[in-house]
């Protein structure tokens, strides 16, 4: 079956420019011969696939929508919208890896590090020869970061940083932090500030999230900070309203989860198209029987207007004119979205359903984390209430 037949119902196609459309096929094209071979092994053994980074940095997906000038493709959000599509169409895990790589680690830097930041570290991180990751929920604290309470205290000539941090994507792996602590009073939200933080500090540490039940081909840590002790260049300058800064972050990397959503589900319908056309049951195809035509109308439907909305909202977003009240719409939607359908693929599947040889079950496993991080569906949906109504509900 051709990689997009039957799954662009409303030709979105013709609307993408021709660059657009050739970033998205050389991407798809990479996670079929690159990531589709290997992804099962990695995930039953729980382990990210770090031999494909120096391939992603080549690839130009690492802060793919950053500027030239750092390394980066300087793509448009469109394009960079369908590198999440086409990567987590492969698996969430990998989109995970390459979206808080470009837009956890790589905008703050880029948008509210110092000039030494960005020249330090955006071409490294780039081209995949850095990793970093991004450090802001915590253990009491995680729909509401506010009351963070790793603390960064003033120093003579710098800062100590106290505290952890939980659910870590790349944790493990990376060579840099940015990390978000208070610098004021307890709860003073203005007093939140980013600091870049190389990982060999002494008093850094990071350990493997055990036990998990998704999302097991991405590396999950928590960070502890034992007195780590920084030079005053670790604050990011640009990093002086408080909350707002690490929120703006959270705006880029759910917009890409947003399309990466999209890529999931298309993967789990097109498996359930193929099966649903060869299975035989009944002496027919389970394709002829009108309870799994339903099951594949819906899902096509759902797909089609989750493709819809991440095409505007990209388009929104290169004019300038996108808010993040939007984006939340698109994440919530498109991920609640994903998960249902491949639910419903996975049940159309039967018992092969259940194998690490189709991909439906891996995709609904990892879209549970999906569906939590970035703000978990009900913090999108007192965002929305919010907006709606301006009745703040949280
Ligand atoms: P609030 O008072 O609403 O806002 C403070 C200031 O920030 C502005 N703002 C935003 N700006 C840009 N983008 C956004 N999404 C923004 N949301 C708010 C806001 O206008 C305000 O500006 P100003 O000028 O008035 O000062 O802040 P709050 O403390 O009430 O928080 C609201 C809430 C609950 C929505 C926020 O805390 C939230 O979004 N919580 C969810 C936490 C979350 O999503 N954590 C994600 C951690 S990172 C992660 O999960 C990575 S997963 C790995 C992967 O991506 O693969
Ligand atoms: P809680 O905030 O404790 O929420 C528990 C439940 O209560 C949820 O159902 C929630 O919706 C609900 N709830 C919370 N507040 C309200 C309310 N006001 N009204 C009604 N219901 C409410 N964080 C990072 O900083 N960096 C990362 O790289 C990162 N990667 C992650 C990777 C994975 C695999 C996972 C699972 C998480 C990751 N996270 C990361 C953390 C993630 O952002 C948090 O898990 C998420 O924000 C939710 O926080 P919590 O788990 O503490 O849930």
């Amino acid at each position: 079956m051709a990689r997009y037949e039957g799954i662009d119902f409303y030709n979105l196609d013709a609307l993408f420019s021709e660059e657009e459309r050739m970033v998205r096929d050389t991407v798809g094209t990479w996670v079929e011969d690159r990531l589709m071979p290997i992804i099962g092994k990695a995930y039953i053994q729980r382990e990210f696939p770090t031999e494909l980074i120096p391939e992603l940095g080549e690839l130009g997906v690492l802060g793919a929508n950053l500027p030239e000038e750092y390394g980066c493709a300087g793509l448009n959000n469109v394009a960079y919208g369908l590198i999440m599509q086409e990567l987590e169409r492969g698996d969430s895990g990998i989109r995970s890896f390459v979206s808080v790589q470009g837009a956890l680690v790589m905008y703050p830097i880029f948008a509210f590090g110092s000039e030494e930041h960005r020249r330090q570290w955006l071409p490294k991180l780039a081209t995949g020869e850095a990793i970093g990751c991004f450090g802001l929920t915590e253990p009491d604290y995680g729909s509401n970061p506010a009351g963070m309470i790793t603390r960064a205290e003033k120093t003579s000539d710098g800062w100590r940083l106290n505290g952890a941090k939980m659910w870590i994507t790349n944790g493990s792996m990376a060579d840099v932090a940015v990390v978000w602590a208070q610098t004021g009073a307890p709860g003073d939200v203005k007093g939140i500030r980013g600091f870049v933080v190389p990982t060999d500090t002494p008093g850094f540490s990071a350990k493997d999230q055990k036990g998990k039940l998704s999302l097991l081909a991405s590396d999950t840590s928590e960070l502890v900070f034992q007195d780590v002790d920084l030079p005053e260049s670790a604050l990011m300058p640009g990093s002086t309203d408080g909350l707002k800064q690490p929120l703006m972050c959270l705006t880029q990397a759910r917009y890409g989860i947003s399309w990466g959503a999209v890529g999931a589900a298309m993967a789990c319908f097109h498996e359930a198209v193929s099966y649903a056309k060869e299975r035989v049951m009944f002496d027919t195809t389970i394709g002829g029987k009108q309870i799994q035509q339903v099951r594949l109308a819906d899902m096509l439907t759902k797909i089609t207007q989750g493709q819809l909305v991440t095409y505007h909202l990209g388009r929104m977003k290169d004019e300038g004119t996108m808010t993040p009240q939007q984006v939340s719409l698109a994440k919530r939607a498109n991920c609640d979205m994903a998960t249902d359908i491949a639910r419903e693929a996975r049940r159309l599947l039967g018992a092969n359903g259940i194998l690490v040889e189709y991909h439906s079950m891996r995709h609904m496993a990892n879209l549970e984390s999906v569906y939590t991080y970035e703000g978990t569906h009900d913090i999108h949906s007192l965002i929305l209430g919010q907006a709606v109504t301006g009745i703040n509900a949280f």
